[in-house]
């Protein structure tokens, strides 16, 4: 079974794709929903195990706190405001 630690999950490059996907919002959204159809299980299990890097407490719900710890633990924190932005994406 394929495993994936967090050193193996490109967070950076995920951190640059999430901070893309506010820009084009509503073509974004579109463009995902199509990916997500030929997405492989092994390309959902990886969204899946970032989202539950994240997810620290795992409620299964992405909060403005854990997106915030993430993103300094990483180097890419900003500002709160950026955080907001990324949320209401
Ligand atoms: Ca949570």
């Amino acid at each position: 079974m394929l495993k994936l630690t967090e050193s193996q999950i490109d967070i950076h490059n995920m951190i640059r794709s999430l901070k893309n996907f506010k820009t084009e919002k509503k073509f974004q959204k579109e463009v995902i929903k199509i990916m997500v159809m030929f997405l492989s299980d092994a390309e959902l299990k990886y969204i899946r195990e970032v989202f539950r890097i994240i997810d620290v407490n795992h409620d299964g719900i992405i909060s403005f706190q854990e997106l915030k710890e993430f993103l300094i633990k990483y180097d890419e924190y900003n500002s709160d405001e950026e955080i907001s932005q990324l949320i209401q994406s």
